[in-house]
């Protein structure tokens, strides 16, 4: 599928602190080990409601990564996936009479032109899950064929043939260290699992599991449902978690750098994600894996049926500037909950005109200090929060100065918040 297009992102000159970052699985902030090229894939969106805030926010966070990693020179190879289909897009089509294909088309396009909007450095694959199919569809036969996946009989209105994951065989295959076992990504108990399955789409309770965790891999047909070629599965369509296993498997080296998205995928779908990845290749998916916290309004979760969704694309016409909604996320810890305010926003639109008001002021020999700290808190678990309050003291340093004006270092402070925040002056 068609990517949106990145903005350039300018050079800056001088050395980058080593990244720091926080594992979920390990529970800890790591080093990230430098090389030449880091690697990550950042789950996309699922096309029927596209782009409220709590998702711009994830991606926002995870493209700072992103722009650290290229200001210390690293090539980036980013992939991510648009879930365009699964249960939520159909339901939403036929509660809205929409076509799925239309509803999903739609969406996609309007969350591209949000990311671009907010000038959020774009993937070098994107891929669908529809167009990923004929790579899930052999990945589903060989997890049957090792033993680690099994066909379900039909029951009740369910026919023959739904394939699911076996999570206790999955768990037992190895020994190795860096071998998958359920709860290795998330850290949770079963309680908590069996919770969160059952509110993040998962089915405990389906009658011919073998374990009540065990995932969806392969829905057979039913009518009414779109579905594909299944081969030696029957026609159907794929279960969530395996459809990220396989695009990030087949367009990212094993393991790569960083799995991220919001806070609510850690478990199930990367918990899960990590069980077909290890039973697939015999190494793990990803070296770290990152998440973003969640957002909400005004201290309400933000959610479709509380009808208090924030969207970019809304904020956009009526005229609000994208460069704002970025800082106003971006005043946030990326791994903290917060909600959007109005109060919030106003503070970013603030401050935005504060720094366009300093930026020609700047004293001269005044960026190269702030290029070095607004790297060492990005370093420090990308912490924009502090990289922000650092050009906020430049700014009031610059408007109250009557140093000399330099306009090299005008020039380099527009570059840094650009190259390192990705706000635009
Ligand atoms: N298509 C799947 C991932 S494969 C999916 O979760 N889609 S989504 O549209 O529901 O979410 C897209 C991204 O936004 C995910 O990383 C999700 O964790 C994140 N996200 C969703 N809601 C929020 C929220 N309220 N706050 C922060 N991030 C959120
Ligand atoms: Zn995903």
């Amino acid at each position: 599928m068609k990517s949106w297009t990145s903005r350039p992102v300018p050079e800056l000159p001088g050395s980058t602190p080593q990244l720091r970052l926080f594992d979920t699985a390990l529970g800890r902030v790591v080093v990230v080990e430098r090389q030449p090229e880091q690697s990550m894939y950042v789950c996309g969106i699922t096309p029927y409601d596209a782009t409220h805030m709590g998702h711009a926010a994830s991606y926002v966070a995870f493209d700072l990564l992103n722009r650290v990693w290229r200001d210390a020179g690293v090539r980036v190879s980013y992939v991510q996936n648009v879930t365009d289909i699964d249960d939520p897009l159909l339901e939403r089509a036929t509660a809205t009479g929409v076509d799925w294909r239309e509803l999903a088309q739609s969406q996609i396009e309007l969350f591209q032109s949000d990311m671009d909007a907010l000038n959020v450095l774009a993937p070098n694959h994107y891929i669908g899950a529809v167009e990923a199919i004929p790579d899930i569809v052999p990945a589903i036969e060989r997890l049957i064929a090792d033993g680690v996946a099994y066909r379900v009989h039909g029951s009740g209105d369910e026919p023959d043939g739904d394939v699911y994951y076996d999570v206790e065989m999955a768990g037992k295959r190895s020994d190795a260290t860096d071998a998958w076992t359920l709860g290795d990504v998330s850290g949770l108990g079963e309680t908590e699992m069996l919770a969160l399955f059952a509110e993040r789409g998962g089915d405990p309770a389906r009658p011919g599991k073998r374990h009540a965790l065990d995932p969806l891999l392969w829905r057979v047909a039913r009518d009414g449902e779109p579905s594909w070629p299944g081969a030696t599965l029957g026609d159907g369509r794929p279960g969530w978690h395996i459809e990220c296993t396989v695009i990030a498997q087949k367009y990212l080296p094993a393991p790569f750098t960083v799995q991220g998205g919001g806070s609510d995928l850690v478990f199930p779908h990367h918990e899960m994600g990590a069980g077909h990845a290890y039973s697939l290749s015999g190494v793990p998916l990803a070296r770290h894996y990152s998440h973003a916290g969640m957002v909400g309004l005004d201290g309400e979760k933000m959610s479709k049926s509380k009808g208090n969704l924030v969207l970019v694309s809304k904020l956009r016409a009526a005229g609000e500037e994208p460069a704002a909604i970025r800082l106003a996320i971006l005043a946030h810890h990326y791994r903290s909950d917060w909600s959007w305010t109005d109060d919030g926003f106003a503070a970013a639109k603030e401050r935005l005109a504060l720094w366009r008001q300093a930026i020609d002021n700047a004293p001269a020999g005044s960026a190269a200090v702030l290029v070095a700290a607004m790297r060492e808190e990005l370093a420090n678990d990308l912490n924009a929060p502090g990289a922000i309050a650092a050009v906020d003291r430049w700014a009031q340093e610059a408007l109250g100065s009557d140093a000399e004006k330099s306009p090299q270092d005008t020039a380099l402070v527009t570059d840094a918040i650009d190259a390192l925040l990705g706000v635009e002056l």
